[in-house]
């Protein structure tokens, strides 16, 4: 890595104009390269092991991208577990994450320059042939203006400037003629349509072939974007304007970038998630690193390294000053609101923001990075992947996996910058649990469920265009990449581009710009790189050292819910606020607290108790605040807790060959019958029932007897169906949905309920599939006759035993134990089978708001039994006591905001007014936040 970026651009001096070309663009804008002779700390890693495990990265890449050559080109993207193309219109819709599909061959535009990267100089001649023959940019389908700016014309520009480089070495691509960036200027003229509104801001949709607002374009009545979909196309667009002279792609992504700035929230320098692009008024006022906005952040700092532009500096410094200051909770990164930044807006995180020690490496800011992706890892080591959200104590909040990269990207970045082999390893384990839990036979399947390890029908185009390429860098020598990717940039989708676009067509920049700067003073760079000077260049332990107290974050952690404890109560010797998480209704002096705080407790007939804050009765405005954040919090626990009273789902796994327990699918489990998570699993060949309902008694008993009975739902009752296989012989039956074409990727967990009646005499265990799972099983007895599958909680590992057709057969336990009692939650209400006129009424509860809500008034109901909500939080997690460094860590926090002078906002006595008038704004802002969510 060059040395001669370090320390360019950092500080209160910023640059006029860096040297770029000189400068590491993986990593090394504000660091100092580390030495590679690693002296203590993790071992090394020889550089055959190293090589080796480049190696099976490349081996795993022409599996994924094989396999979708093979079986799903010129789809959009590969279906991994059906094994086929997924062509949009033609699979059930799956709302949002559809519209990166543009029937663009989207997997092979984004693989693009993964092929360079990985010395694939052959494929990729052939790749860029094939999109240039076949790849059209004028379908009649409406797409993402964020995604298809990232993947298609990002994949374009970095195929166009690897093409160009190899152009240039003489060896390959001596035909080519710039065609890449033909095709993306093309697609660029296709996108700026969406950026008609006043704001500037574009419209998150647009049709490829209609554009915007004509009838048959089918979008432009939006009126909300997220942050960083209006944020992210500066190094797309600039770079197209730079290499074709036409400034126009630059100019509008410059301009929606000054009107981002513009809206920034003035006293706290954040940015909400949603904007309106007509007003620019934030829709939705929650701020966070992670979805939404991550990327926005990201590209002010690379749009200075790529574009030397001092204003973007200026920008995301004053942002990262605001984001050090109230969201990062070392080593957490929690979301705030931008209006009331020491107030928490969530109790979780996103495994979006894991690229954000990345880019806090690209920034020089070091020791979070290292805190943050240590969390990460912790989590990652418990559940063999990040799942798409978690808990501030660690617990599953969201538990799909779309094998996204920004773990690997940040694990990719700190090695560059510490040189610490601790990081190879952590690649490493990346790679195994790809290959042991993602892998199957045609391509790798995101994990629907981390905690049964159950996959989804899925692999999204960024992993090819994104992980295999940090993990292949990872493991690199320089001399193993056929051009030195310091000359480079990557952009948010990991496409690279030459940062010698700086000086090129540079006329442009700033031109038509909306902004007025305004002089920033010293304190505004207060994070900006002061961490170099104490960093790890004489002390090879640095890194180490800064993990090591971090190692049991994870597993010792105690559920903390807000872990942010305003100064003031602290500095006083006060109390610290009642927390929602603590709450007991019968506790006499919290009833006095919910008094103070303007918080009143309704009785309610049926036992519960109804919360109703009214602020203008709070005691001060400081109390009125505790109130709202209080309400807040119950309501988020109230939701998690109906998440949590849920059934979680079960684990369909064909285990025969040539599955070999590779195809994982995710099955809704029963209110009744055998309890796969208290039980060891029920392992048996399938067998279909007759008649296939199983409604009335199995025609065909010698057929079902010690198998796993198949039966189609409908026409009876769930446990009439078990109960029939039951007789029949039946060790497990899966039924499978009669609705086809649902999905589990489509539509929301299943639980089977009861019948009503005693269901204690059914024994055996009981999975729900959805039409496209059970027809995998189905289409597998047509191929393979014989077919063997595990019922389970989770998967369990795909050991060598597994590929042994001696393997006997767990033994089926059902016999001996008995139905576990389920109680029905609030969730059943949308999922229970609706067939029987007796099926029971069940409530829903807690309901989250009162009609009695007034105007400047917000309730949440709970349960009176159950007061104190964490009571019922599952803990199977938690270790029992909280360690030290638990302790120490929120001491550490609550020490570091006492003595933070700049932390003042806490301090200050809000007048309650104010309060008052941004009350009704916090609920909507809240309750559409978890619309949006859950
Ligand atoms: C990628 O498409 C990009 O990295 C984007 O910025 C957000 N995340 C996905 C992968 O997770």
């Amino acid at each position: 890595m060059s040395e001669a970026g370090g320390g360019r651009g950092c500080g209160s001096s910023v640059p006029q104009r860096a040297p770029w070309s000189l400068v590491a663009a993986t990593a090394a804008f504000c660091l100092v390269s580390a030495t590679s002779v690693w002296t203590a700390g993790a071992a090394p890693m020889s550089r055959e092991e190293r090589q080796k495990l480049g190696n099976q990265v490349l081996e795993m890449f022409d599996h994924a991208y094989g396999n979708y050559m093979e079986h799903a080109y010129p789809a959009d993207e590969l279906m991994p577990l059906t094994c086929r193309g997924r062509v949009r219109g033609q699979e059930p819709s799956r709302g949002d994450v559809d519209d990166a599909l543009g029937k663009f061959s989207l997997t092979l535009i984004d693989s693009l320059d993964t092929l360079v990267v990985l010395n694939k100089t052959k494929e990729f001649e052939d790749a860029v042939r094939k999109v240039l023959r076949d790849v059209n940019l004028d379908n009649d389908v409406v797409v993402s203006v964020f995604e298809t700016n990232i993947r298609v014309l990002g994949g374009l520009l970095g195929g166009h400037s690897l093409a160009i480089m190899l152009k240039e070495k003489g060896e390959h691509m001596q035909w080519y003629n710039d065609e890449l960036l033909q095709m993306a200027k093309q697609l660029g003229y296709k996108l700026l349509p969406a950026f008609n509104t006043t704001s500037g801001l574009p419209y998150p949709r647009i049709n490829l072939k209609f554009g915007i607002r004509k009838p048959e374009a089918r979008t432009g009545t939006e009126t909300d974007t997220c942050t960083a979909c209006a944020g992210t196309l500066i190094l797309e667009f600039a770079a197209l304007s730079r290499f074709t002279g036409a400034t126009i792609f630059e100019e509008y992504a410059r301009k929606a970038l000054d009107f981002l700035w513009e809206k920034r929230q003035r006293s706290s320098n954040l940015v909400g998630v949603t904007i309106n692009i007509h007003t620019g008024d934030w829709v939705r006022k929650d701020s966070g690193v992670g979805a939404g906005i991550d990327s926005y952040y990201e590209y002010l700092l690379k749009a200075y390294v790529l574009l030397g532009d001092d204003s973007f500096l200026e920008r995301f410094n004053t942002h990262y000053d605001a984001i050090m200051r109230y969201i990062s909770q070392p080593p957490l990164l929690l979301d705030v609101h931008i209006h009331k930044p020491m107030l928490n807006a969530r109790t979780w995180m996103d495994a979006l923001l894991a690229f954000f020690p990345g880019l806090q490496v690209l920034k020089g800011d070091i020791r979070p990075a290292i805190e943050t992706h240590e969390m990460l890892y912790q989590v990652i080591k418990k559940h063999n992947f990040l799942p798409e959200a978690f808990t501030t104590d660690f617990r599953v909040h969201w538990a799909q996996h779309p094998l996204r990269p920004e773990f690997a990207e940040s694990t990719y970045f700190l090695y560059k910058a510490t040189g610490d082999p601790y990081y190879l390893e952590v690649g490493k384990t990346l790679i195994e649990n790809l290959n042991k839990y993602a892998r199957v036979p045609c391509g790798f399947a995101a994990m629907k469920d981390v905690r049964t390890g159950s996959h989804e029908d899925r692999m999204d185009s960024f992993f090819l265009a994104e992980m295999f390429k940090y993990l292949y860098l990872l493991f690199a020598d320089k001399e193993d990449i056929i051009f030195d990717i310091e000359d480079y940039i990557f952009t948010t989708e990991a496409h690279l581009l030459p940062l010698w676009l700086s000086t090129t067509n540079q006329s442009i920049s700033k031109k038509n710009t909306t902004s007025e700067y305004t002089e920033l003073d010293d304190s505004n760079f207060d994070w900006t790189c002061p961490n170099t000077q104490i960093l790890f260049p004489n002390d090879p332990l640095y890194a180490q050292s800064i993990r090591e107290p971090l190692k049991n974050v994870v597993d010792k952690s105690c559920p903390r819910g807000i872990i942010r404890v305003r100064e003031e109560s602290f500095r006083s010797g006060a109390k610290p606020p009642l927390r929602a998480r603590d709450f007991m209704a019968t506790n006499p002096e919290h009833l006095e607290i919910l008094k103070k705080m303007g918080v009143s407790l309704i009785h309610l007939k049926d036992g519960r108790v109804q919360l109703v804050q009214h602020a203008i009765q709070a005691a001060s405005s400081i109390d009125a605040e505790d109130g709202l954040r209080f309400m807040q919090e119950m309501i988020e626990l109230s939701s998690q807790q109906q998440k949590e009273q849920q059934l979680p789902p079960r684990a369909v796994q064909i285990v025969s060959h040539p599955f070999f327990g590779r195809v994982v699918l995710t099955a809704g489990p029963a209110q009744f019958g055998l309890d796969l998570s208290k039980h060891k699993e029920t392992r048996g060949f399938v067998a279909s029932s007759k008649p296939y309902n199983g409604c009335s008694e199995l025609t065909n008993p010698e057929a079902v007897m010690g198998k796993i009975a198949l039966i189609q739902r409908g026409q009876c009752m769930f446990a009439e169906k078990a109960r029939n296989i039951q007789n029949a012989g039946a060790i497990g039956g899966i039924v499978i949905d009669d609705n086809e074409g649902s999905s589990s990727d489509t539509a929301p967990l299943f639980q089977m309920a009861g019948d009503g009646k005693d269901t204690d005499d059914i024994k055996i265990p009981m999975l729900f599939l959805f039409s496209k799972e059970g027809s995998i099983i189905l289409d597998a007895i047509r191929e393979y006759e014989e077919v063997e599958v595990l019922l389970s909680d989770k998967a369990k590992d795909r050991d060598p035993e597994m590929e042994s057709e001696e393997q006997p057969s767990s033994e089926n336990d059902s016999q001996d134990q008995s139905a576990e009692e389920i109680t029905p939650s609030s969730q059943e209400v949308g999922l229970v089978e609706q067939e029987s006129p007796e099926e029971s009424s069940l409530n829903s509860e807690p309901e989250s708001s009162s009609p009695a809500d007034t105007d400047n008034a917000a309730s949440v109901s709970a349960s009176e039994q159950n007061s104190n909500p964490m009571e019922n939080h599952e803990t199977t997690s938690l270790d029992g006591e909280c360690s030290d460094l638990d302790n120490q860590l929120q001491e550490q926090s609550e020490t570091e905001e006492d003595s933070n002078p700049n932390v003042s906002w806490g301090k200050k006595v809000q007048p309650i007014d104010s309060i008052l008038a941004d009350w009704n704004e916090d609920i909507e802002a809240f309750e559409m936040m978890e619309k949006d969510e859950l």
